[in-house]
């Protein structure tokens, strides 16, 4: 249990997980030593996943959304009370050590949405969905999962698309969040990476946003980068 250091924020991390029982239990062990609370947004998985999450302290919620990661981000942006919200994922590929970083901008209140930027997209739709939504918030991963935002901006997220992937950080900007990305480690696992069909509804969801007139022009908003280290 642990407080965002001298400013008194409280963190919680949101980890949505299907059939992660194998993987899920170093994630939460290290993530609970950096939050206040961990959420483990769950869809029924068959292989105890939700005991194993329980068993290690984190609380399990059940996805009240449509089922799917894009519901249990948002079931997980909702339920979770700290002031700073990270989503990061159960399979060990994203590094909870990296939490402290990731937040500090947040903490500093620099930003209002920080996204956790892997060297490169593992899936050609990731990149080409990242290129589109670049033509609107010049991020170098739109795709990630690993993020921190604040309270207010996470209960703000309607989130209606097929998954996250540049959409979360289009919607965001619409709202005028300022957004940061700091370079975070990413672990290779062995779970198999499928194709992703959703990403061709998900590139008409982007492009719908980038129709939209810009709200106001919030560009400058998401110039703030992290530095490594
Ligand atoms: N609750 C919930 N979590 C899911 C679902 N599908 C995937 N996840 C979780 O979302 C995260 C990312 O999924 P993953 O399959 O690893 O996607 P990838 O890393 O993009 O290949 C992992 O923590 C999964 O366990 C789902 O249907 N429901
Ligand atoms: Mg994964």
């Amino acid at each position: 249990m642990q407080e965002g250091g001298s400013s008194g924020a409280s963190i919680s991390v949101v980890i949505p997980a299907f059939n992660e029982a194998n993987r899920i239990g170093p994630v939460i062990e290290k993530a609970r030593d950096l939050a206040s609370e961990v959420l483990v947004v769950d869809d029924h998985s068959a292989d105890g996943t939700p005991e194993v999450a329980e068993r290690l302290g984190a609380r399990v919620v059940p996805n009240s959304y449509s089922k799917g990661y894009l519901g249990a981000i948002k079931t997980g942006l909702l339920s979770a009370s700290g002031d700073v919200i990270v989503t990061l994922d159960a399979d060990g590929e994203h590094d909870p050590g990296d939490i402290p970083r990731l937040v500090q901008p947040v903490l500093d209140g620099r930003a209002d949405l920080v996204l956790g930027r892997r060297d490169m997209a593992p899936r050609v739709s990731e990149r080409f969905i990242n290129w589109l939504t670049r033509f609107r918030v010049k991020v170098d991963d739109s795709c990630t999962g690993f993020r921190a935002l604040t309270r207010d901006l996470a209960r703000r997220m309607e989130l209606k698309a097929r998954c996250t992937c540049g959409t979360f950080v289009l919607e965001a900007n619409s709202y005028g969040a300022r957004i940061a990305e700091v370079p975070v480690t990413i672990h290779a696992i062995s779970k198999p990476r499928t194709i992703c069909w959703g990403h061709l509804w998900q590139v008409g969801y982007v492009l719908r946003w980038l129709l939209k007139p810009p709200a106001t022009d919030h560009g400058a908003a998401a110039s703030w980068r992290g530095r490594p280290g």
